[in-house]
């Protein structure tokens, strides 16, 4: 998937152009990128932008599209006539997706286009954009409208096709007003009160992406809501002012959520046994460790605590991944696991309504013992002999061996919610 995004700088890489590159990355997308100016600024504030010459600009639109295949555009910070000209001439005649994110001012208040810009922006590249993305405020500085029917009809006329109308707050729930050639709907999410910075590019490029996937409209954007969503839910606090957006895909989101829930369970320590506790969840149907996220590091007891003693990572985790991995091989279904220590307690709390089975590491071929895929052996075992998809398999360890439970779900939660029945 070959996604071009046209825009600014930004050197905090929470917004612009840096921010689609990343957001591409998460997304298995590849992203070239012709930029219109460099902006500086950071989390607090927005100091200039400096603009390319249209020579530049030109020049660079050229380069990628005599040498690569694009499926969809994305358009972010034009600033000048100048720019919106260029950009148009090359465009116009092109029939893959263009996403318009008509940004006009920075999280910081910085100005990402020229007020005398404006009527340029709305004849060019409105009627040219397949979708625009514009938030509240953009909605309403474009059409100088208040109301929903007045700003729709007004984008309507100015030549745009489909709509959506980001970040619509009320108490509870963040909402996006999409208006589908005649179609009129809304989406919701619940509302993160959270400052933050990208949340905007991240949704448009989200949107691009999943265009240039061939969803419909309204497919693309829920999950384009769904995107930003996560970017916000984990965002990073690093600068001293607003949070910056991670993109990252919905495993990862969803993992670590399962994790803060796992860190926050009273006295968790009691569960982690000698060897560390891993917590997995994978891609549909997983064909190595690989396509599986574990914590690289593990989750480690340090006294009464529990911490995470490093990132998230496809790969990052070998033994819980690994019997996973043969779980899912024949209960597709299950595509996370968690291991816990051994306790007998445990697994008769776990047995009273659970499906539990086991394996005896002492039955061992020898082979296996050598050749270390003891785990893969231990869960092809316990595996052929249940009929039912288990919910928990452990053993009781061996000479040198560590015993173990590994408590497996469809996800995070759902091993969470299994774990907390003990
Ligand atoms: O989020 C819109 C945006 C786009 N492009 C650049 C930006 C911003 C917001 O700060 O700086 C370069």
């Amino acid at each position: 998937m070959n996604i071009l995004s046209i825009g600014g700088s930004d050197p905090s890489s929470g917004a612009g152009i840096q921010s689609d590159i990343k957001a591409c990355q998460s997304l298995g997308a590849y992203c070239f990128t012709v930029i219109t100016g460099v902006t500086s600024q950071n989390t607090t504030q927005f100091g200039s932008v400096e603009l390319v010459s249209t020579k530049l600009l030109k020049e660079q639109l050229d380069m990628i599209f005599s040498d690569f295949e694009i499926d969809a555009i994305k358009i972010g910070m034009v600033y000048s006539s100048d720019i919106i000209k260029t950009i148009y001439n090359s465009l116009k005649e092109k029939t893959i997706p263009i996403i318009l994110d008509p940004v006009i001012k920075s999280t910081t208040g910085g100005v990402l286009i020229e007020s005398k810009a404006i009527p340029f922006l709305k004849k060019y590249l409105l009627p040219i954009s397949t979708v625009i993305t514009p938030n509240k405020f953009e909605a309403e500085f474009l059409t100088d409208s208040k109301s929903l029917t007045a700003i729709t009809k007004k984008l309507v006329e100015l030549g745009s096709r489909n709509i959506i109308i980001t970040g619509l707050e009320n108490k509870n729930y963040i909402t996006d007003y999409i208006i589908e050639n005649n179609k009129k709907y809304h989406i919701s999410l619940e509302k993160i009160p959270q400052n933050n910075h990208g949340s905007g590019c991240n949704h448009s490029l989200a949107m691009c992406y999943y265009l240039a996937s061939k969803k419909s409209i309204h497919d693309a954007a829920i999950s384009s809501q769904k995107f930003a969503y996560n970017s916000i839910i984990n965002a990073k606090n690093i600068g001293k002012g607003v949070s910056i957006t991670q993109t990252n895909d919905d495993i990862y989101t969803i993992l670590l959520r399962g994790i803060d829930e796992f860190l926050k369970i009273k006295d968790i320590y009691k569960h982690i046994p000698e060897c560390q506790t891993n917590f997995v969840f994978s891609k549909e149907n997983p064909s190595t460790i690989h396509d599986i996220l574990g914590v690289e590091g593990r989750l480690v007891k340090s006294g009464r605590d529990v911490i995470m003693a490093g990132n998230l990572k496809y790969g990052g985790s070998k033994h819980v991944a690994s019997a996973l991995l043969v779980a899912n091989k024949r209960f597709n279904q299950l595509r996370s696991a968690i291991n816990i220590k051994f306790d007998t307690d445990v697994i008769s709390k776990l047995q009273s309504n659970l499906l539990v089975s086991s394996y005896d590491r002492t039955k061992e071929p020898d082979i296996v013992k050598t050749s270390g895929s003891s785990i893969l052996w231990g869960i092809k075992d316990a595996i052929e002999s249940s009929e039912k998809q288990p919910d928990v398999i452990y053993h009781k360890g061996d000479i040198g061996k560590e015993p173990m439970i590994i408590i497996f779900g469809k996800t995070p939660k759902d091993v969470i919610a299994k774990l907390c029945r003990t």
